[in-house]
């Protein structure tokens, strides 16, 4: 471990200083050849308090990405090879310290007309600034609106767009509520534009719809992850010992059983009781006060390239799944067709890994919300933030699937 002295500049000019760790870590790939294997990593996720699973399915032959401490790293070797599996280093430089031209880019100034989140990771500010900025020149047909405000008091915004305001069916759409998921944010910021901006192409999807859009649940994670620690994944509540509940395992549906940890110094902190943090009670209110409408609950996270629903907390499906997995099909179809790549659709618990406490079931079991979809965006072999030169393609891609959702959900009677 190794110690960094940064400067930052703040808006008001004076100079703080951070004295903060930079952990040397090791990016591991390893593909699960049986029944026992994926036993054995789910195991090693549940024990192993250091090791931080970026990606994790209970699929064989699917990889499981595994970030590993650099103290960690022989003992995790030795582990896996005494079962048979083998890990391979896909980055060997992992730094959770923030890259500076990364961070002096998030904090440039530039016109917000001219502030572009298809090139760049744009900062809390300037999702912000863009946000108010469409409701400014669409006001027609976008209305912005607080719903809450966050541990650290940002405001929770969310942008409705409605061509008529008699509208019968709504969608409603979230994104990072995990705060290194950068790209999550980043789609729903470009859906925003695209029906905006470029409602001409889009008329088929704002005839009988209307949007409600939350394009960041987590704006102080988001912005940690920005300026601090580029793998910060829960939100900035501290408690005791450590800071963060993960507002994924925070909704009250099954609330902190299978896959949440109790451990407020692990990445799935349940938190202390069931919406103890304004994100996840903000969302909530959304859901329930919209709950006559909405009819398609999406949350956006990633990475993966999945598209799943409900049960989380479990493996097995509700009742209802078809009408869930018909809509995810449609998406993963769109994508296939218009980018060729390949969306794995399934249930959540069945598919991933059982964890309780998560947005989706909430929105299904209790907010009655017919369909209800997570979307894991694609990543690069950076993981969790792709290259920027690689943004553009993959919001394309987010959103010819997305399109296709809409379009399908409006097909069913719901
Ligand atoms: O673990 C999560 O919260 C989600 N994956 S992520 O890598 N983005 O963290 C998956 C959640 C699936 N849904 C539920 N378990 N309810
Ligand atoms: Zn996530």
């Amino acid at each position: 471990m190794f110690w960094f002295t940064i400067f930052l500049f703040n808006s008001v000019d004076s100079i703080s200083t951070i004295d903060f760790a930079c952990e040397r870590e090791t990016l591991y790939s390893v593909v699960p050849k049986s029944d026992a294997h994926v036993r054995f990593l789910r195991e090693l996720n549940l024990k192993n308090e250091t090791l931080d699973f970026w990606l994790l399915t209970t699929l064989i032959e699917h990889e499981v990405h595994i970030k590993v401490p650099a103290e960690q790293d022989l003992r995790f070797q030795t582990e896996l090879l005494a079962q048979g599996l083998k890990p391979v280093v896909k980055s060997s430089r992992l730094s959770s310290c923030i890259n500076s031209v990364l961070q002096k880019r998030a904090t440039k100034y530039v016109p917000v007309e001219s502030l572009d989140f298809t090139r760049r990771y744009l900062s809390y500010n300037d999702i912000d600034r863009y946000i108010d900025y469409i409701g400014r020149k669409y006001s027609q047909i976008v209305t912005v609106s607080t719903i809450g405000s966050s541990f650290e008091k940002r405001p929770l915004r969310t942008v409705t767009i409605t061509r008529d305001k008699s509208n019968k069916k709504a969608i409603l759409i979230d994104a990072g509520i995990h705060a290194r998921e950068w790209l999550a944010p980043t789609s729903a910021l470009y859906v925003i534009s695209q029906l905006v901006q470029h409602g001409d192409a889009n008329g088929d999807l704002l005839n009988n719809l209307t949007w409600i859009i939350l394009p960041l649940v987590n704006p102080d994670g988001y912005e940690y992850s920005l300026t601090r620690d580029r793998y910060w994944r829960k939100n900035r509540h501290p408690f005791r010992r450590c800071v963060g509940t993960d507002g994924n395992r925070n909704f009250d549906y099954h609330w902190g059983e299978q896959g949440a940890s109790r451990n407020e110094c692990r990445p799935t902190y349940s938190g202390p009781k069931p919406f103890s943090e304004p994100e996840s009670r903000a969302v909530r209110n959304l859901m329930l006060s919209n709950n006559q409408t909405v009819k398609f609950y999406l949350t956006l996270h990633s990475y993966g390239r999945y598209l799943l629903y409900p049960w989380g907390y479990r493996k097995g499906l509700p009742k209802t799944w078809r009408y869930m997995d018909a809509v995810a099909r449609a998406g993963s179809d769109a994508m296939k067709l218009s980018h060729n790549v390949k969306y794995t659709v399934g249930g959540a618990g069945k598919i991933l890994y059982e964890a309780s406490g998560g947005s989706d079931d909430y929105a299904l079991a209790v907010a009655r919300i017919p369909i209800s979809i997570i979307m894991e965006l694609p990543a690069d072999e950076r993981g969790f933030h792709p290259a920027e030169e690689m943004i553009r393609s993959l919001v394309e891609e987010a959103f010819s699937g997305i399109r296709a959702m809409a379009l399908k959900m409006m097909q069913l009677n719901l």
